[in-house]
């Protein structure tokens, strides 16, 4: 994406109790960004909520609640902290300035202010936050097959966990191994191993349907499913589905052992958080062990 996609076509919210300042402010962005407007802080914090805006341009003196309780809020909720304000305000003394920023503002504009002054330092908080979304999404994402990696799995189980256990709720993981991998590689080369990789991914992510349901590549050949919410019949749904629409697949494996085609091998792991037997890493080591029984007992299978 180059640097001008990057600082234009937001969508900007304009919040300000006087319709005046809303009107000159969406005069000077419309040409390059969407912008939404709210003429109070509660407003505000709804729109937000409901329409997700990339930058807040944000009044710091209302009625009721004012510029600095609405970033305070703002920054309390996981789903809006992130989003980034700048104060566009008739205060201007440094202890103003200070107080914003500490509060979590990224910017500070005193009114009057110059409009291609504003539009410039829109389109580089846009610039900033648009940069630090997609490093935040490379650094959770597998390169090769763009499902999650390990780390954003590490997360996700975490507090996955923490809420099924608030919710009295089981928890599932299926660990995934490509049978006899190592023999496909040398067979027909690691590009083609490659594609391969690719290509499991997206038929085993087509099995996982749910939103909370996260696929991850834990390691060369190696996934990992977590099931939240879902129970030792529910894993087994799913394990079978994989076993079936890989099979679909049906991508040869011509020195294969088990089979003249790609198969895999899975172990499910179950628990109901919290336990004190049962933690996530023990989880993820009961589903290691069935996958090593499963490929004890023949490939091509799942035990649990
Ligand atoms: P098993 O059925 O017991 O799992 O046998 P295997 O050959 O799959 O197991 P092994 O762990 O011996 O080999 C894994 C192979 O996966 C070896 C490695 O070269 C290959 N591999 C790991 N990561 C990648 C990758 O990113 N691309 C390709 N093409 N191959 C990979
Ligand atoms: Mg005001
Ligand atoms: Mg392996
Ligand atoms: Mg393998």
């Amino acid at each position: 994406m180059s640097w001008t996609d990057l600082a234009r076509n937001g969508r900007i919210l304009v919040v300000d109790d006087a319709m005046e300042n809303i009107q000159i402010l969406h005069h000077a962005l419309r040409e390059e960004h969407e912008v939404l407007f709210a003429l109070d802080g509660e407003q505000a914090l709804q729109i937000a909520r409901d329409q997700q805006p990339d930058l807040i341009l944000l009044d710091a003196v209302m009625p009721g609640m004012d510029g600095y309780a609405v970033v305070a809020a703002l920054r309390s909720s996981p789903r809006l902290q992130d989003i980034p304000v700048i104060f566009v305000t008739a205060l201007s003394q440094p202890e103003d300035e200070t107080r914003a920023l500490d509060g979590g503002a990224v910017d500070f504009i005193s009114k009057p202010f110059n409009v291609a002054v504003v539009r410039a330092r829109v389109r580089s908080q846009l610039t900033i936050k648009r940069q630090a979304d997609l490093m935040r999404e490379l650094s959770m994402t597998d390169g090769l097959t763009g499902v999650a990696n390990r780390r954003n799995f590490n997360d996700t189980i975490d507090a996955e966990w923490r809420r099924c256990a608030r919710a009295g709720l089981p928890l599932s993981v299926i660990m995934i191994d490509i049978d006899h991998f190592k023999l496909y590689n040398d067979h027909y080369g690691h590009q083609a191993g490659d594609a391969c990789l690719q290509q499991v991914s997206a038929a085993m992510k087509r099995c996982a349907t749910r939103p909370q349901d996260l696929l991850a590549r834990y390691g060369g050949e190696e996934f990992i499913l977590l099931l939240p919410q879902e129970g030792a019949d529910g894993a087994e749904v799913v394990a079978n589905r994989i076993l079936e629409e890989v099979g679909r697949l049906a991508v040869p494996h011509a020195t294969s052992p088990s089979a003249p085609q790609v198969t895999l091998s899975m172990g499910l792991a179950t628990g109901l958080p919290p336990s004190d037997s049962t933690d996530p890493s023990a989880l993820i080591r009961t589903a290691d062990a069935n996958l090593y029984r499963a490929k004890q007992t023949g490939r091509n299978r799942y035990c649990l």
